[in-house]
């Protein structure tokens, strides 16, 4: 993805909430299937577990309207937290187009949004992806509320990088919702171009350049850390693809 259909005249791209368990990502997708246009959304999915935690992830489908003649669907994701549960996060990453990091800005949440970006990091280098290319928002949820930190200093703690679009939210109460979501389905849609012009099926869904290294270390070692994730990829017995999924991306 991005998947171009040329018959059926479709654009598809699928967008990924990461970041800590609780930290609001489910809470996201549900405000945005409440305030879009009945017509224009599918079924928010959830698979939950009784205490209402995400046990698999949420899905929602969402028509955008008209490209160029194209209509621009979008699959919404989110990834289960807990620790456990990586092999899930790992399905739920496949094809991946686009991330929106939902970062817990409270103090007490510091570390767990630093584990999930290396895991994020970690398993876009698994699949082949290149981290430092792939579309990315960061969202500041819970600005509402006490001990959360003051945003500049979450931005140095992360190593969020200038150029990444960065908003601060309350997702309970819908704020910054909207323009995060907008955020990454622009970043997104900056890869089609002119989709009467791409070949059918699948397209780069990486940046042209390395834009966010810095939030990922290991990305940014390039040959050392290919080797870092091979290691990795072998202690857990996982398969890594030979090649980055997309490797190279002539139009820009
Ligand atoms: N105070 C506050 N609570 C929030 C905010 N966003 C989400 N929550 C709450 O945090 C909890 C976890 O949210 P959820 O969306 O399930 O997190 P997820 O695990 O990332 O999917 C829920 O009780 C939400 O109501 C926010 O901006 N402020
Ligand atoms: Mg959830």
């Amino acid at each position: 993805m991005p998947r171009i259909h040329h018959a059926t005249r479709e654009i598809q791209f699928k967008v990924v909430y990461y970041g800590p368990g609780l930290g609001g990502k489910t809470t996201n997708l549900e405000q945005i299937h409440k305030r879009s246009n009945p017509a224009h959304r599918g079924k928010l999915v959830s698979l939950n577990t009784e205490s209402e935690r995400t046990l698999f992830f949420d899905l929602l489908p969402i028509d955008l309207g008209q490209f160029r003649g194209y209509t621009v669907r979008l699959h919404l994701c989110t990834v289960p937290g807990q620790i456990a549960l990586d092999q899930t996060r790992r399905l739920v990453l496949r094809n991946v187009d686009g991330i929106v990091f939902v970062v817990d800005s409270q103090r007490e949440r510091l570390d767990d949004n630093i584990a999930s970006i290396r895991n994020l990091e970690a398993n876009l280098l698994l699949q082949g992806d290149d981290p430092s290319r792939m579309p990315l928002v960061v969202q500041y949820n819970k600005r509402d509320l006490p001990s959360s930190m003051p945003v500049s200093s979450l931005q140095e703690a992360l190593a969020v990088p200038a150029g990444v679009p960065e908003f601060q939210a309350c997702a309970v109460k819908s704020d910054g919702v909207f323009e995060t979501f907008k955020a990454i389905v622009k970043s997104c849609m900056s890869l089609v171009g002119d989709p009467r012009e791409k070949p059918e099926g699948r397209m780069a869904s990486m940046l042209p350049a390395p834009l966010h290294s810095s939030m990922f270390p290991v990305a940014a070692m390039g040959a050392a850390g290919s080797d870092v994730v091979r290691d990795y990829a072998d202690r857990m017995g996982i398969e890594v693809p030979k090649a980055p999924r997309v490797p190279s991306f002539e139009t820009v």
